[in-house]
């Protein structure tokens, strides 16, 4: 079995990361001191930082790219990896990226949206494919990634890759099989604003929080449900703090993989090509791990907790939230930026193409 650790944060968010303030500095300074990274006799230092604990998919893609990046430079580059908690929310590492604190980090739509808005393409429910398979090609699409890497590179990054962690879960007290089945209920939602509008189309009230206070949340009664994988269901204990995990099947999570533009685009064409390879290998690597790592951390969160009802929605349950969703496209379009109907319209026909192909090869 995996690490596994489990992240409670106990007291005010600011409280919980004052102690972190000596950190940050000093990756400041550092940033801006000395670009690209820093050198040590002769080694290269890349840090990523990523918006998950010890155990999660994200980390074991970040240890994965640190493996493989230091194999393949013999040790000329060391990789650091920054775990969630230790930089600061995901706004915050985001931030640490565009000022050149980190070379590399997670930047989820789900909290991206507000600096990007056309990557809360990924929030919109029932658009990607059932079949996951379908969805992890559609994602490598090159002319969507292309398409949202030139928004990415108007904020200082470069998008390196878009993967999926898993299907996303809502844990809550109660039971929902049909949108007004939310009614009352406040659901914690990630910060970018589009999520605020899929919760509320369901009749939901929806609470943008950072990640590492959803626990205290739940538990002090200030939300009455989350959504995430099952992973970071099991891994955040949340499972602790509610009694029904809902698989409606509605959208996976997706992570983006990002680089500091200024960082990328100065470095030697090798060394881009060997990113750009390593990244590649790992949408297959990070594929099987979110299947292994959701599928693992269910049955713990059966034997922790036997009394958890465990719900799959009927396709006619899916439906009505299908139903429900559609406004929300509109919605997309109109508060998603500029390139938002562009960037639906891409991701619909990469998923398109991507089925199509899966129903000619079965
Ligand atoms: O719910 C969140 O905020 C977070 N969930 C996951 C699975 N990864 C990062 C993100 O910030």
């Amino acid at each position: 079995m995996r690490t596994r650790l489990n992240f409670r944060p106990a007291g005010p968010f600011r409280a919980r990361y004052l102690p972190l303030l000596p950190v940050l500095a000093t990756l400041l300074v550092a940033g801006s001191c000395q670009a690209p990274a820093e050198q040590q006799g002769g080694v290269e230092e890349w840090r990523f930082a990523i918006e998950e604990t010890i155990g999660s998919v994200q980390h074991e893609y970040a240890l994965r790219f640190k493996e493989l990046i230091e194999e393949r430079t013999e040790g000329q580059v060391k990789v650091t990896v920054y775990t969630y908690g230790t930089l600061g929310t995901s706004d915050q590492l985001t931030e640490q990226l565009q000022l050149g604190a980190v070379q590399f980090a997670m930047a989820s739509p789900g909290h991206l949206g507000k600096l990007i808005p056309e990557v809360q393409v990924f929030l919109l429910h029932f658009v990607l494919s059932d079949d996951e398979r379908v969805n992890q090609q559609a994602l490598r699409d090159p002319e969507l990634i292309g398409l949202l890497d030139d928004l990415y590179a108007t904020k200082g990054m470069a998008l390196l890759s878009a993967f999926s962690e898993g299907w996303q879960v809502w844990t809550t007290r109660r039971p929902v099989r049909e949108p007004a089945d939310f009614r009352g209920q406040r659901i914690r939602v990630m910060t970018s604003p589009l999520l605020l509008a899929a919760y509320r189309a369901y009749g939901a009230s929806p609470t943008p929080l950072p990640y590492a206070e959803v626990y205290s949340a739940l538990q002090l009664n200030m939300v009455d449900g989350q959504v995430n994988p099952v992973f970071a269901i099991q891994e955040m204990s949340f499972h602790e703090v509610t009694d029904w995990m809902i698989f409606a099947g509605q959208a996976p999570f997706i992570a983006t993989a990002v680089a500091s533009r200024d960082f990328f685009d100065g470095l030697r064409p090798e060394r881009q090509q060997l990113v750009r390879e390593t990244i590649d290998e790992l949408d297959e690597f990070v594929f099987q791990a979110q299947r292994d790592f959701n599928r693992e951390r269910l049955e713990i969160i059966r034997s922790q907790r036997p009394d958890m009802e465990i719900l799959h929605l009927t396709d006619e349950e899916r439906e009505r939230f299908r139903q429900a969703s559609l406004p929300v496209r509109d919605l997309y379009l109109r508060m998603g930026g500029p390139r938002a109907a562009e960037v639906l319209d891409r991701l619909l026909a990469a998923v398109a193409r991507a089925e199509e192909q899966a129903e000619s090869a079965s």
